[in-house]
């Protein structure tokens, strides 16, 4: 397929209004969510739905990602050629539910990798990649959400194109939810994630049965951050690249694009940060009343009741899923505290629907807390500190990004200077940091060393989500699930605490920090996930 056929395809994909993606619904709420829907053509990524198995419980979706340079025109931007999957940003939804299986064949049409002897904690072998499936909870090993493996390119110039086979139960009782999947290589992440490698995975479920978010167009909002210069995303190899590339946010691969709602509407957005450097603040603004936004879930886990909020804070990673209900006629703008322009605008216009529909009551909680008796014990078994040495270690990356706490890597010289040591502290794939007990709970305190102001470090672990529980100290009234959790910079000291049981799977993981670029620097440790 030609870039020309590429294009055009992604084209006529943007086109589509929501409602084409609407399933069919047993009650007489579907009519009304898609007419309501049907005035927005507002860019939805193509969506891989996982198909029934005769004869079994669980479906199988079985589809080929495609990854290789290409061109792609970015409407408010221009075009870009980056490593895609499937020649778009982002690339397919994948649907699943509880039971089903994953099966991914990725393509590696990437060109060779150059020749690459240096230290692991330098960006490097930009044309391998692996498969993150973020947040969900599934086995770390195998051919599953196993982040050591690598799918290399073809060695020479000419040579056939390998495929690599990722396999991925999701079990039974799996929380339903928005969660996503991008390249975890270690070394290449930053590189391949600011080129547009991301797409979004959503498992359906009980979330989805809730009449009133039945009723509701449910909208995919995938953020971006890409770095492109001159039309190429230029190569991450030096500690000045990044920095120099200015970034473009997107939204389903466009600038800016605009969404409609009805007044009286209510719409389920599923916010996701596919960003890799920045975090969001989002908060709409425009004539009052501004559509009111009730958080129904984070990181893919549902919260017991909707949360009325006028920010949603999302790290790196996060993903929010909120019902967005319109009031009267107007334009407003989504928009990220540091960023110039709006994310998105949102447009409140044509017939009101009537009634308005309505929000609901209750949810079904996608996991329950944790039993008071855990809660009650402060009791810390773990702490990781993000730490920064700066100007320390040779070019071409001076700045030492360093995971220390309870459980460092350890250094090379335990008797010198540890601010120059280049392995204290940073990934190492041979040493495990975490030997972690299946079935045991555990807390744990995230803190910074970082002085730099909205420096964002985002902890991050593979395979478990945990219970935020407090920040500085202070409980949070209810606390809330996550898989990543952002913790800005500029106060020296800030923590946050969480409880987590490691549950079902066994096999080598990781934690690290959501700037990906620093996790690509060496802040990410090991863990290892044991048989009680
Ligand atoms: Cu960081």
């Amino acid at each position: 397929m030609d870039n020309q056929t590429r294009i055009s395809r992604r084209t006529v994909l943007k086109a589509l209004p929501v409602a084409a993606t609407l399933i069919a619904s047993p009650d007489g709420l579907l009519a009304q969510r898609a007419s309501a829907a049907a005035a927005a053509a507002f860019p939805q990524p193509e969506v891989w739905t996982s198909q029934n198995v005769p004869g079994t419980a669980g479906g199988v979706l079985e589809r080929t990602l495609d990854v290789r340079f290409t061109e792609t025109f970015i409407p408010g931007f221009g075009k870009a050629t980056t490593r895609t999957y499937n020649a778009t940003i982002p690339g397919p939804t994948l649907r699943v539910r509880g039971g089903d299986q994953l099966r991914l064949t990725q393509v590696n049409g990437l060109p060779p990798n150059a020749p690459f002897d240096g230290d692991h904690n330098i960006p490097h072998n930009f044309n391998s990649f692996n498969l993150h499936t973020h947040g969900l909870h599934v086995s770390p090993s195998g051919q599953a959400d196993n982040v050591m493996r690598e799918f290399p390119p073809r060695s020479q110039a000419g040579g056939s194109e390998p495929s690599y086979l990722s396999v991925i139960d999701i079990p039974a009782d799996h929380p339903a939810g928005t969660f996503w999947y991008h390249p975890h290589l270690h070394g290449a992440v930053s590189e391949q994630i600011a080129g547009g490698m991301t797409g979004v995975l959503i498992v359906q479920g009980d979330v989805d049965e809730v009449p009133e978010i039945a009723a509701a167009a449910d909208v995919v909002v995938c953020i971006n951050e890409l770095k492109i210069s001159k039309n190429a995303e230029p190569l991450f190899d030096t500690g000045t690249a990044l920095v120099e590339a200015a970034s473009t946010y997107t939204v389903n691969g466009e600038v800016n694009p605009t969404i409609t709602l009805r007044p009286g509407e209510v719409q389920r957005w599923r916010l996701v940060c596919a960003t890799a450097f920045t975090p969001m603040a989002l908060h709409l603004t425009g004539a009052s009343p501004a559509p009111a936004m009730h958080q129904i879930a984070q990181d893919g886990i549902t919260f017991a009741v909707p949360v009325e909020t006028s920010q949603v804070n999302m790290a790196m990673g996060n993903r929010a899923d909120i019902l967005i209900q319109a009031a009267g006629p107007g334009t407003y703008e989504l928009h990220a505290d540091a960023l110039t322009g709006p994310l998105l605008t949102v447009q409140v216009a044509g017939q009101p629907v009537n009634p308005p529909m309505s929000l609901p009551q209750q949810l079904p909680p996608g996991k329950e807390p944790f039993d008071d008796v855990y809660l009650a014990n402060l009791e810390v078994d773990r702490e990781v500190r993000w730490h920064v040495d700066p100007n320390v270690l040779p070019s071409p990356f001076q700045n030492a990004f360093r995971v220390l706490g309870s459980h460092p890597t350890p250094a090379a010289d335990p008797q010198g200077d540890l601010t120059r040591d280049p392995k204290y502290g940073r990934f190492d794939p041979m040493y495990v940091n975490h030997t972690l007990r299946r079935g045991a709970v555990e807390r744990w305190v995230i803190g910074t060393d970082e002085k730099m102001t909205n420096f964002n470090h985002p902890f991050h672990l593979h395979t478990n989500s945990f219970l935020v529980t407090h920040r500085n100290g202070v409980a949070l009234d209810p606390p809330v699930w996550h898989d990543t959790i952002g913790i800005a910079g500029g106060n020296p000291g800030d923590t946050v605490s969480f409880l987590v049981r490691y549950e079902d799977f066994t096999g080598l993981a990781m934690l690290h920090c959501h700037n990906l670029q620093h996790e690509d620097l060496g802040m990410m440790q090991l863990v290892d996930y044991v048989e009680d």
